[in-house]
């Protein structure tokens, strides 16, 4: 693979933003995702590759350690930094169509729970895997996730959820998109959430950790381009 590349890979791993930010000690004054993502566009690399060679792989990386317990939530924040800041670079090629998302997908934490914090985690893994997200925030009921359906037509809704009370509310979300979107794939998450759970009120998937559910919604995506 191109030394580039590799080297935007590296520094979403380690969290490495720009050449200013101080973490990590040893690489102070080093580029960062900042100046290599600019260069490597520079260099006439395209977006695409420096999207699914470069930042992609970085977050991958991420992901599995984070899975393994061998990084913590905090690697993980910064490492989305640092992702975050190179696709500011990007953007504009999404808006041209030059870079095309694998899928979009609508998340939200469920009616009645105001927990966010592992939800955004969950959005910047999607984000981190080439997926367009588009958040609902917290407190989503059903009629507003069937609403953001009609207008933003997703493949998937990620639901989330942190009370034992609140869970409950992920049975009527689920039946209601399903009923008006059979084809939308629904995947649940959240502490209190189990895989018997998730079978009992319809889910299509259950994932205890943001890379299962992306790890989901990849294997989903031949499907929806055969249906295509
Ligand atoms: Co609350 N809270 N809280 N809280 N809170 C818990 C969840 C609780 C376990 C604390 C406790 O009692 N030990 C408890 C729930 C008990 C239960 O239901 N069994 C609880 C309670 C009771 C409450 C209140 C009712 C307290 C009160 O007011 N009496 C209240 C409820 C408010 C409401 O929602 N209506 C409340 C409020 C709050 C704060 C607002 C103060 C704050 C939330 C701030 C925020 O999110 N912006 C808060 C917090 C921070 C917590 C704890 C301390 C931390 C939650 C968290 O962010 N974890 C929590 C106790 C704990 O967990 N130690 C607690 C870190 C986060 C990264 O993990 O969200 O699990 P998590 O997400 C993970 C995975 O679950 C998974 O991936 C994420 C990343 O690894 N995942 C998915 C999540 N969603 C997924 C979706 C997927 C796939 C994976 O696919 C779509």
């Amino acid at each position: 693979m191109n030394d580039i590349f590799q080297r935007i890979a590296l520094c979403v791993e380690i969290g490495k933003v720009d050449k200013n930010s101080p973490f990590p000690p040893e690489m102070k004054g080093k580029q960062g995702t900042n100046e290599l993502v600019s260069e490597a566009l520079e260099k006439g690399f395209s977006p695409q590759e420096v999207l699914t060679k470069g930042l992609i792989i970085g977050m991958q990386r991420v992901g599995d350690k984070f899975r393994k317990n061998e990084i913590y939530l905090p690697d993980v924040l910064i490492a989305a930094k640092a992702m975050t800041v190179g696709m500011e670079h990007l953007k504009k090629f999404f808006s041209s169509g030059e870079i095309k998302h694998q899928g979009k997908i609508i998340i939200g934490t469920v009616a009645g729970d105001l927990h966010d914090i592992g939800k955004k985690i969950v959005g910047m893994f999607f984000e981190g895997g080439g997926w367009e997200v588009v958040d609902f925030g917290v407190d989503v009921t059903t009629e507003k996730f069937i609403q953001g359906i009609k207008e933003h037509k997703p493949q998937a809704v990620g639901l989330s959820a942190l009370l034992t009370t609140t869970m409950l509310n992920m049975k009527d979300i689920t039946r209601g998109i399903k009923s008006e979107h059979p084809e939308v794939k629904v995947l649940v998450g959240g502490a209190p959430v189990t895989m018997d759970f998730a079978r009992k009120i319809g889910a299509d998937f259950y994932s205890p950790d943001p890379q299962g559910a992306l790890e989901y919604l990849e294997n989903s995506l031949l499907d929806w381009k055969s249906r295509k």
